[in-house]
Order: structure tokens, then sequence, then C-alpha cells
């Protein structure tokens, strides 16, 4: 399987803890893209022109991150990161939209900021910032959201690397004790390590 990614999109780095959790990692060829300039190939595979974009042995592609993680969850059995059934299923998927919407604030405001001057809007950048700072909020005040290792866990941890990354300014943990100690504790796990947005190629979104 060939996973077109960049190293710093926190959606592509969600993909690949997966795999990594997964132990598939092997099993998949990290093809680099650059997001300010897509090429016409990730566009055959994904018309929507974004990563991560997974293509299969079979040629044909799945997108976007929350499809390719479940797929890749499937492909073996333990450890499960999709509960199958019940409030456990609702709140992975639950907690895996909030850190995919942190992303999606967090990439809004990023590329806000690359417009030229004059032409950015302030409102819409503060609208994003007010939003990640509304859900940091609410899983601060409930540390049993995110206690055991889900899509939900994996998707709020790779937001929380990419404001570090983004918006190291904001100081996100300030005021959040219970989810900067969570964080920590991530931190130091091999499939965040390994997966780590590469210094090198800061530029891509
Ligand atoms: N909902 C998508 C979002 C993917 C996305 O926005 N990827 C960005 C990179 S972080 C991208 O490829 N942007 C390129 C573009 O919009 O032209 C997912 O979960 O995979």
């Amino acid at each position: 399987m060939k996973l077109s990614y960049s190293p710093t999109s926190p959606y592509a780095r969600k993909v690949r803890a997966v795999a990594h959790l997964k132990g598939i990692s092997d099993r998949i060829e990290l093809v680099a893209i650059d997001t300010w300039n897509i090429p016409e190939s990730l566009r055959a595979a994904n018309p929507l022109g974004k990563v991560p974009c997974l293509t299969r042995d079979d040629g044909s592609s799945l997108y976007d991150s929350p499809v390719i993680c479940e797929y890749l969850d499937r492909l073996t059995p333990a450890p499960s990161l999709f509960p199958s059934e019940g409030e456990p299923r609702w709140s992975a998927l639950r907690l895996q939209a909030l850190g995919d919407g942190i992303m999606d604030a967090a990439v809004e405001r990023y590329v806000e900021m690359h417009r030229p001057p004059g032409t950015q809007m302030r409102e819409w950048s503060e609208r994003q910032a007010n939003g990640i700072a509304r859900a940091l909020d609410r899983m601060e005040s409930v540390p049993e959201e995110f206690a055991g290792e889900t899509i939900g866990t994996v998707s709020l941890a790779c937001a929380l690397g990419y404001l570090d990354l983004r918006f190291p300014g904001d100081h996100w943990r300030e005021g959040r004790p219970a989810l900067a100690f969570w964080y920590e504790m991530c931190s130091n796990q091999a499939w965040m390590i390994e997966t780590a947005p590469s210094l090198a190629r800061q530029a891509s979104k």
C-alpha cells in the first residue's frame, strides 16, 4: 500500500500512528506530497486533492483519515482502536471528531496566516482559535473521555502535536493540567515519537 502524506499533516500523522499501533507500518510505503503544490497523481487518487490518501495494492484508493484509519484497524485484530458497538464506539468516534475538528480549525488558521497582508480576516482566525480553545476546555473537564487508547485518543494527541508545531505561542497547556499531563504521557509513546513532524519539512500544511 502507498500512503500519500505530508510530514506535517496532523491527519496523515493520525494514519501513520494507527499503522504503527497496529504493527503494519512496514506494509505501507510513504509518498511525500507538497500540499502547496498538489500533483496530478494525488488528484487522480483523491479528487479532493488532499492528504492522507491510501492507495491499496489493487490500485483503489481510500480517503479521508477516518476512513483510512478504520480500514487499517480492520487489517489486524489487535489492538482494536475502533470499539465495535455501544457507548464506547460513540465515545471514541466523538473524540475523533473533536480531534479532527481541532485539526480543521488549526489548519484553517495556519492557511489564513499565510494570506498576503491586507487580505487576512482576523475575525475568521479568531473564530477558529476560539473553537479550538472551547474544544480543549471541554476535554479538560472530562478527563475520563481520553482514558484508554482508541482512534479518539490518537486523533486528539495528533491535534495537540499540531498545535505545538504551528501555534506554540498559544500555550494551550496553561489552565489545562489534566490534558497537559495526558499529552506528556502520550508523547513518550513510540507511535508519537516515530510520527513526529519532521522539522526539515515544516513549510507544508
Ligand atoms: N478531512 C480530511 C482533511 C485532510 C486535509 O485537509 N489535508 C490537508 C493537509 S493537512 C491537505 O491535503 N490540504 C491540501 C489542500 O487543501 O489543497 C482528513 O481527515 O483526511
